[in-house]
């Protein structure tokens, strides 16, 4: 019989033939490796060592100017009928996508070298992990993804036991946005990615597998691929609710993952521990409840805006081992960026220019640092377990200056699903485009679902079962703005209020009013104590605009339009009547 590394050996055979590379080199994923890797790129300039006294085996990658961002228009879904991908994404038959790939492919790595990268998301022995091999031209995408997911000979060994795996296919190429695709084949398990080495585009496992490949693959075996952080949340009695909270790009699921309780908290024994800051995966157990498991190793962490302030672990995590790209630099070498508010300046920007405000920033707005996630203070062992830790609630939240109260819950699990499919949010810098128009982003999934939105919806619903234990369901506005367009909430470690307020009524133990968008924490019930909040923040933040929800419910109603028959009748019957009773 042939085992399932004869299938591998056949596929790496046919991508040689196809590519043309100089070598062909298996990774492993050890010291050895990475350090001649990175021996490597450093001569060639692809990684600029940084102070080594301040950010001992620290590097600056600076990417190609026009390569910064996920490229949603050049994503494509390839499902044999258009309807199976949706409106919701770019949309080519499997035919046309692997020949338009395979044209910008053949011979693409003459005179490379071809790495082949076995990686497994989630713990190397958790039932719930998947594997997949990336193979890519680029060594940059190996540093990363050895830092990323778990990469190397035991994901070989996995695979080889277990047989299935996703084929990921990825070429620098020219770096040519005009010779520029990424591409899914679910039915195949395949990946292709073509002529970006940016983030998303390129760490085949992040976005293409964790979320595109695997939603497809999830709602065929009765599981959930979702963009989520995963943080765990301590009270003082010592217990620990796991919280799983779904936000679009850029949008602080970093901060809120490795948040640090405000003083009096801290005082108090509350803590949060971080599971993950960007991809979770669900499963019901035995006894009814969800379990996640983050499918990632690391953290492709946004740099611009963290400080001490704003997220203290994040960095901290930072200081050594870390692969920062798109960043500024100071005189003396250290990695800067606007918001670090650290009293340093940068002389250099992000494309390697002498820094000048009146130009670009130094750093760029959706500059990163990719970091393993044991060097986070808050990093929980947990995050090893196989079984994965039980929900007890989850969190949707967008980018809403306007109409967006500051929290409330849904009634249950269908409204919960209605909630996630109305999100909205203002766009970020993550994706190129225009940044700060609202969109529908359901569950923050809008740029990562790999089939029909209609279908995914009918597919969370479906988890509504006898004996099923769920997670309450959240919604939750950090971003609501007064009349003088400043945040109307402190946010960051503040935040920790509205969680220990969800997690109050996860228990039964604090009063909301019922209204027909969902329940809002009653006066008193959500801890304010020493905030300076005015009283245009105290009605913005916990009243209900009833006309401006009227719109808005109008709207979603049109967006759910767009889906046709294919959209679940439980959620178009639904929106109708919260519209009337608004
Ligand atoms: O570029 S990534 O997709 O890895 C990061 C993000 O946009 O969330
Ligand atoms: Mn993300």
């Amino acid at each position: 019989m042939a085992s399932s590394l004869d299938a591998l050996n056949q596929w790496v055979m046919e991508v040689a033939r196809l590519t043309c590379p100089e070598q062909i080199q298996w990774c492993d994923g050890s010291d050895t490796e990475n350090d001649a890797l990175i021996a490597q790129m450093q001569a060639d300039g692809t990684l600029l060592p940084l102070n080594p006294e301040t950010h001992p085996r620290s590097w600056l990658h600076r990417s190609h100017p026009d390569d910064v961002a996920r490229v949603e228009h050049l994503t494509f879904v390839c499902t044999p009928e258009r309807d199976d991908a949706g409106p919701n994404n770019n949309w080519m038959s499997p035919a046309d996508g692997h020949a338009q790939m395979d044209a910008l492919f053949d011979g693409c790595m003459a005179g490379r070298t071809m790495y082949v990268v076995p990686y497994c998301m989630g713990p190397i022995d958790s039932p719930l992990s998947r594997c997949g091999v990336e193979i890519t031209d680029s060594p940059y995408v190996v540093a990363n993804m050895r830092i990323m997911t778990r990469m190397g000979a035991a994901a070989l060994a996995r695979i080889e036991r277990e047989g299935s795996f996703v084929k990921g296919l990825h070429s620098i190429g020219e770096l040519d946005p005009n010779r520029r695709y990424i591409m899914h084949f679910p039915e195949d398990l395949a990946i292709k990615s073509y002529g970006s080495g940016y983030g998303g585009n390129a760490l085949l496992g992040k976005k293409c597998h964790a979320l595109r490949i695997a939603s497809h693959q999830a709602r065929s075996e009765g599981w959930m691929a979702e963009h989520m952080l995963i943080l765990g949340l301590e009270n003082p009695q010592g217990q620990i609710h796991y919280i799983a909270a779904a936000f679009p790009s850029a949008c602080g699921k970093t901060n809120l993952a490795m948040l640090i309780p405000p003083e009096g908290y801290r005082r108090d024994g509350w803590k949060i521990w971080t599971i993950g800051d960007d991809i979770c995966w669900m499963r019901p157990g035995a006894d009814g409840r969800l379990y996640a498991i983050n499918p990632e190793a690391g953290f492709f962490g946004v740099a611009p805006g963290t400080s001490e302030k704003s997220n203290p672990n994040a960095l901290a995590s930072i200081q050594h081992d870390t692969i920062f790209t798109n960043v500024g630099v100071t005189a003396d070498n250290q990695p800067w960026w606007e918001g670090i508010d650290n009293g340093q300046v940068p002389v250099t920007d992000w494309r390697g220019e002498p820094f000048d405000a009146a130009k670009r920033p130094a750093a760029h707005p959706n500059s990163r640092f990719t970091v393993s996630a044991r060097q986070c203070p808050s990093w929980s062992p947990m995050a090893e377990d196989p079984h994965g830790v039980p929900i007890s609630a989850i969190v949707f939240g967008g980018r809403r200056a306007s109409l967006v109260p500051l929290v409330f819950e849904a009634r249950d699990w269908t409204h919960g699903v209605l909630v996630g499919a109305a999100m909205g949010s203002e766009t970020t810098a993550a994706a190129t485009g225009t940044v700060g128009v609202m969109r529908r982003d359901p569950m923050a999934m809008k740029p990562f679902c790999g089939y029909n939105f209609a279908d995914y919806f009918g597919h969370w619903l479906s988890f509504d079962q006898p004996g099923a234990n769920l997670p309450k369901v959240f919604h939750v506005n950090w971003f609501r703005k007064g009349d003088d367009g400043k945040f109307l909430w402190p946010g960051f470690g503040d935040n920790l209020r509205v969680l220990e307020w969800m997690i109050k009524r996860v228990e039964g133990k604090a009063g909301a009013q019922d209204t027909p968008i969902g329940a809002l924490p009653l006066q008193g019930e959500l801890n304010l104590d020493g905030l300076d909040l005015s009283a245009e923040a105290r009605e913005k933040l916990f009243g209900l605009d009833q006309a401006g929800w009227q719109a808005e419910f109008a709207s979603i109603g049109q967006y759910l339009q767009e889906y046709g028959t294919r959209m679940p009748e439980a959620l178009t019957a639904l929106q109708v009547s919260i519209c009337k009773a608004l």
